[in-house]
């Protein structure tokens, strides 16, 4: 296909209830969504970008800027183009996953719409439901938290993840645990702790956790394996797995023994499924991470959480844990689990008329 135009929108989505981790708090996600034309139709991808460069070095901002100057002038100058050469053509742009995987899912998007295939049937998805646990943020009391944890049990959620850091770990962890009983339950810290706190996170260990996810900073493999080598709780890399041979390395120094697979870290679904196959190969399991996405990009999560080796619940929650009103259609959750859209492309609809209501700013398009 050829890329006629991309159409960089900016909406400022309000959540239910502000959403508060280790590097900071957060009542309104700032999205970025980027629809191609194309001469075989158009598509969507949602940049999980956040509005501040503090989960990652990337921010919607930026995110804007290397696409309006730098991928989008590519592709738009590149003859022919498909979701699986996106990648190459966009290469000599260093980093900028998120951008680059937003991109590339919209080209995905036109692709598999026009082939009248969907994400799961593109992906290679062999369910039809996904078991979904849910992302629970600090909250201001002990109180507050139990009171969140137990609207969701009651939602029917399969997980719960409790965000932790210093000064909020062991004893929100105890009171949840004491709420909830034998139901699966996990931590993320996001890179909040460092080597001196291995001792401490060991007290973890008495609550049965799935895992812990990212308590060091991205680039430190070694206190990673520290820490494996020191509790029972199995360690789980987010923000650290930017690819799947850093994947692959992390896995085989002993630095995480279950791998978060969010498709805008890794730059694209492409890469996500190749992240998904490495670890399938070493026997390792993935889950399906979260980025508070709309409905466009949930969809193409739902659909890769399909994947056999997602086998734990995922940060694929329904629609209502974040927005009033989503984009698309919104996901719910029945008996725990959301059903992979099997329309062709992602299967969802933009609502149009929410994108004008929402937006920023006026659409950037260019030719
Ligand atoms: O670390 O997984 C994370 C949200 C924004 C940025 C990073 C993370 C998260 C979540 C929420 O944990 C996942 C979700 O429900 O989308
Ligand atoms: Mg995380």
């Amino acid at each position: 296909m050829r890329i006629l135009a991309l159409e960089l929108h900016r909406v400022a989505m309000p959540l239910v209830r502000p959403f508060e981790t280790s590097f900071g708090r957060q009542s309104a996600r700032d999205v970025l969504l980027v629809r191609v034309r194309t001469t075989e139709g158009d598509g969507w991808g949602e940049c999980v970008a956040m509005a501040d460069p503090v989960y990652s070095s990337e921010y919607v901002a930026g995110a804007e800027a290397v696409i309006r100057d730098y991928l989008g002038p590519a592709l738009l100058a590149t003859e022919s183009v498909t979701a699986e050469t996106v990648a190459e053509v966009l290469s000599f742009v260093v980093g900028h996953r998120m951008a680059k995987a937003a991109v590339e899912t919209a080209v995905l998007d036109a692709q598999t719409r026009a082939e009248g295939l969907s994400f799961g049937e593109y992906f290679g998805a062999d369910r039809d439901l996904v078991d979904c646990g849910v992302s629970v943020g600090i909250a201001a009391t002990v109180d507050e938290l139990l009171d969140e944890v137990d609207g969701y049990v009651a939602e029917g959620y399969r997980r719960i993840k409790l965000k932790i850091k210093p000064g909020w770990d062991i004893e929100p962890v105890r009171a949840v645990r004491e709420l909830i009983g034998d139901l699966p339950l996990q931590v993320d810290a996001n890179t909040a702790y460092t080597r001196a706190d291995i001792e401490h996170l060991g007290r973890l260990d008495e609550f049965g956790l799935l895992l812990i996810e990212q308590p060091f900073v991205e680039d430190d493999m070694l206190t990673h394996i520290a820490l494996a080598a020191e509790i029972a709780t199995p360690v789980c890399l987010d923000e650290s797995i930017v690819n799947a041979d850093v994947a692959v390395d992390a896995i085989g120094r002993g630095a995480t023994s279950i791998v978060n697979i969010k498709a805008g870290r890794v730059g694209g679904y492409l890469e996500a499924v190749r992240v998904h196959d490495a670890c399938a190969e070493l026997g390792v399991p993935v889950w399906c991470g979260g980025m508070l996405e709309t409905g466009v990009g949930r969809a193409a999560n739902v659909a890769l959480a399909a994947m056999a080796n997602f086998t734990l619940p995922g940060d694929t929650s329904g629609s209502s844990r974040y927005y009033a009103e989503d984009l698309t259609e919104p996901f719910v959750l029945v008996d725990g689990r959301l059903a992979v859209p099997t329309g062709a492309g992602s299967g969802v609809e933009v609502r149009e008329e929410l994108l004008a209501e929402w937006a920023l700013r006026a659409p950037i398009t260019l030719r």
